[in-house]
């Protein structure tokens, strides 16, 4: 890592690496609480050093998980006013962005909670994958809104996310029945709406999810279950307007597999990809914090947000 980026930062790097902190939105939000960290503890001379320092940091951060769009989006949103001349104006910048950037967040998962929960009736059972933020703020509004929702909660082989959700569902007071992933079919017949979250929604309206989203959502379609993806635009992928593709990351097949198994087994090639494409067929709608959209036509919220094209703060 470079040497100018502050120890703490290089922490929350390595954390979310590791997925100490891990998920779309808390990621964004533990990137932008270190770009302003950066800031407030940097000491460069000049306002040259200061930028160059931030670019870096961002870089660091940047180069940790590949998919998660709200990463760079997050950077991108911290980062972009560094017109000032002067350390302590960068520097003030920097913090007021990062600020403003943490409480939109918060504020667009609680709108998007509300959007998502009208989706949701009384006694409907859900069905989730991998642990989302964003679509347990929908499940939350909708416990406020009086409403009983029970849930079925995939484990999410090989890291678990499931058994997070089943935590937070059972403070939520949500009944929980969990499951294993190859029994999801099997429970569908159960359920009202498969709902889970979006790590990059493309703009044809493809959404990125935690590997098994796609599978998941073929099955619910051929058994006639929703499927609803709780994803704030922070999640919009303004890269795939232009016609770039989503980097699927690949993680340590040792997640999947220890060495003394593999070794057992004849040392088979592993594969471990984290996340997969579920195409816009197979999602019946997108829940943001600016309503729902069908997938189709979310390309048209991403023109209003981004415009035609983004800059890349994190670039030499
Ligand atoms: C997390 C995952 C989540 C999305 C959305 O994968 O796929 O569904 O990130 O989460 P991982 P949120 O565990 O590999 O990070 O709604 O909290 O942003």
């Amino acid at each position: 890592m470079d040497d100018r980026v502050h120890s703490e930062v290089r922490r929350t790097a390595t954390e979310i690496d590791t997925m100490e902190i891990r998920g779309a939105a808390t990621i964004a939000d533990a990137a932008a609480r270190a770009l302003r960290t950066q800031a407030t503890e940097s000491d460069a001379a000049d306002a040259e050093a200061f930028r160059a320092e931030l670019r870096a940091t961002a870089r660091t951060l940047h180069e940790t998980r590949p998919t998660a769009v709200s990463l760079p989006n997050a950077l991108r949103y911290v980062l972009r006013d560094m017109s000032s001349t002067t350390v302590e104006g960068l520097r003030q910048n920097v913090v007021d962005s990062a600020d403003e950037f943490c409480a939109r967040l918060e504020r667009a998962q609680a709108d998007l909670g509300q959007v998502g929960a009208n989706r949701l009736r009384d006694g409907d059972t859900i069905m989730t994958h991998c642990h989302s933020t964003d679509a347990l703020a929908c499940v939350e509004a909708a416990v406020e809104q009086g409403k009983h929702i029970e849930a079925v909660v995939k484990e999410t082989r090989p890291r678990n996310q499931g058994h997070i959700t089943a935590k937070r569902l059972h403070e939520l007071g949500v009944p929980v029945t969990l499951i294993v992933d190859s029994a999801a079919r099997r429970y569908l017949n159960d359920v009202d709406h498969v709902l889970v979250g979006a790590d990059a929604v493309a703009a044809d309206g493809s959404v990125i999810n935690k590997i098994g989203t796609s599978g998941l959502a073929v099955n619910a379609r051929e058994r006639g279950s929703p499927i609803m993806v709780a994803a704030q635009t922070l999640k919009l992928h303004p890269g795939t307007m232009t016609g770039h593709t989503v980097d699927i990351e690949m993680r340590d097949t040792a997640e999947v597999v220890d060495d003394d198994t593999l070794a057992d087994l004849g040392t088979p090639t592993v594969k471990n990809p984290a996340f997969d494409v579920t195409p816009p067929r197979y999602v019946d709608a997108i829940v943001t914090e600016r309503g729902q959209f069908p997938p189709e036509s979310i390309v048209i919220l991403m023109r209003e947000l981004f415009g035609e094209g983004t800059s890349e703060p994190w670039a030499e």
